[in-house]
């Protein structure tokens, strides 16, 4: 056994975004000791990291915040619909400081081992700064898309101009006036940055593999009177939220897709079209459900996007052909498309040249070279798993939870794991927290572990622990509900197909933010179903 250096505690957080600084205030407030790890040296999570110009989240600010504290949603004012990298951060220091959470949190610091004592059934979490605690609980926060994928080309680390993956970007900035940079990447990340690099870059090349769909953001300020409405509503538009299937207030047409006229269809899409955002990907109920009903808003998106491309060459390429509309995450921007139209921009078909090697100077397609100053990687991340993967989480009979999950992550519940007693996991696999609003998600999963704590304690358990069945039944729903939609048929991130070699299984829980809320509500009340309760005398 390992020598406790630092006091023990009731639960360690490892994490200090979103979730985890709610985390740390709710339990802490149930009288609980808490401790929190983070990577970062400051709180945020994702917003810690990704600082890229451009990025900005595509849910809205409103609805992308916290519900837990009615005097912090009346304080705070956002200036945007859709906020800002900077000012999410603003915000997230806000409640940090707020809520006084800093003096719990441990930063620039990374746990590194997990391991479970199987007779006290306490965790023993090891640091790289070499500190080893004990915890009854470990609650992983770490973020389902915060490591970051950085491709294996040959000769990346070979360049000597500046590289930059867009989840690591400097936090002074990076100035690409005058340069020539290439863009390594077209998903959501890249769609944000390409323009604003375009706009300082003296040559930009995109080097794109797939084609994503992309809607116009419509990000607009809010005035104090949009703002006081929102503020007046806020009671309604949260309970709406959290019954909802994305976790935002909006709903569907009542309507299939192919129910209802071709008019009416148009109008439908170009309603959501005004209204800018993800929500496009949502406008029918069956959008994603059925190929026929899927192809209407390919349609109607397809004809928006050419319109505003000049070249028709170029407008082929950006035309996704592999996948269906709103299977993989759909992007939002302002002037993506149009970037395409500026003369010091050029797209690199990487289907038809892919890039050969990178070497100090520049990038080597097999059709082309390019010369740059420097390189940003929008590669995205190991999503869902990647970051819990490189923990040592060792628990039961010293088994691993990257054993437990090398065919893909097994969960119950998208929480809890067998094998692994009072140790959660929050919006990771199983749960539906990637296709959802992070931040409600984050509260709900939060509120559900603390409550679960409670009733562990009123009841005499020093533990509880998901079944094996339940895990593998949990397993089978997520899969089967996954396999009736559309949502399998991309080689998206969800699938883990982004990266080389992961096991093909769709992660995320495809019921809806509120069919699940409503599952884990019921699992509780019915005494935590699924779970074995472990008293202290067994
Ligand atoms: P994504 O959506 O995973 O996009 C990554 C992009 O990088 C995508 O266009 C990939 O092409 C491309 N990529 C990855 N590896 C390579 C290599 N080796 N060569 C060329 N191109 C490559 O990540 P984002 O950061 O944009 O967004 C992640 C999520 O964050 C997003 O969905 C939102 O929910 C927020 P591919 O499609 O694999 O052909």
């Amino acid at each position: 056994p390992q020598a406790d250096t630092g006091a023990d505690v009731d639960v360690v957080v490892v994490g200090a975004g979103f979730a985890g600084l709610y985390a740390l205030h709710r339990l802490r407030g149930a009288g609980l000791a808490v401790r929190v790890f983070e990577a970062g040296d400051g709180v945020g999570g994702v917003w810690y990291w990704n600082r890229y110009p451009g990025a900005r989240c595509d849910v809205e600010s409103v609805d992308y915040s916290y519900s837990f504290s009615e005097e912090l949603q009346q304080d705070w004012d956002w200036s945007e619909k859709y906020a800002t990298q900077p000012e999410i951060l603003r915000y997230v220091n806000h409640v940090a400081d707020r809520f006084d959470l800093r003096r719990d949190i441990t930063f620039g610091t990374r746990v590194t081992d997990t391991v479970l004592d199987e007779q006290t059934l306490r965790w023993q979490v090891s640091t790289d700064a070499g500190e080893t605690i004990s915890a009854r609980f470990v609650i992983f926060a770490v973020g389902p898309l915060s490591n970051a994928n950085i491709p294996a080309i040959e000769g990346l680390d070979e360049f000597q101009g500046g590289v930059y993956h867009t989840a690591h970007w400097p936090h002074e900035g990076v100035d690409f006036t005058g340069k020539r940079v290439g863009v390594i990447g077209t998903g959501s990340s890249g769609i944000q940055t390409i323009p604003f690099i375009a706009e300082q870059a003296e040559q930009l090349h995109v080097f794109q593999r797939s084609a994503n769909y992309s809607v116009p953001a419509g990000n607009v300020p809010l005035d104090e009177e949009t703002r006081r409405a929102q503020k007046a509503g806020y009671a309604e538009r949260r309970r709406l939220s959290f019954l909802s299937g994305g976790g935002s207030p909006h709903q569907a047409h009542p309507s299939n897709a192919l129910e209802v006229s071709e008019e009416e269809r148009r109008e439908a899409y170009e309603k959501r079209w005004q209204l800018g955002g993800v929500l496009f990907s949502k406008t029918f109920p069956d959008q994603v459900l059925d190929a026929d009903a899927n192809a209407t808003a390919r349609e109607f998106w397809e004809g928006k996007v050419r319109a505003v491309i000049d070249d028709p060459e170029v407008a082929e390429l950006l035309i996704p052909k592999d996948h269906a509309i709103g299977t993989k995450r759909i992007c939002t921007d302002a002037n993506y498309y149009q970037t395409y139209n500026r003369a010091n921009v050029n797209l690199v078909n990487l289907k038809a040249t892919p890039i050969a090697r990178i070497d100090e100077t520049g990038v080597d397609t097999t059709g082309e070279r390019y010369e740059l100053d420097a390189l940003v990687l929008a590669t995205g991340f190991d999503a869902m798993t990647g970051s819990l993967e490189k923990v040592n989480i060792v628990g039961r009979d010293g088994r691993t939870l990257n054993q437990a999950w090398a065919e893909g992550p097994r969960t119950y519940l998208g929480l809890g794991t067998d094998g692994f007693p009072n140790l959660f996991n929050l919006t990771g696999p199983g749960s539906p927290s990637v296709l959802a609003n992070m931040v409600l998600h984050s509260e709900l999963h939060v509120n559900w572990v603390a409550d679960l704590i409670e009733h562990l304690d009123t009841h005499g358990a020093v533990a509880i622990e998901a079944t094996a069945d339940a895990v593998t039944s949990w397993g089978r729903e997520c899969t089967e509900r996954a396999a009736s939609t559309l949502m399998t048929t991309a080689n998206s991130w969800y699938l883990g197909a982004n990266i080389p070699g992961k096991p093909r299984v769709f992660m995320p829980f495809v019921g809806g933010f509120g069919a699940y809320g409503e599952i884990i509500a019921e699992v509780a009340a019915a005494g935590y179903k699924g779970f074995e309760l472990i008293v202290a005398s067994e």
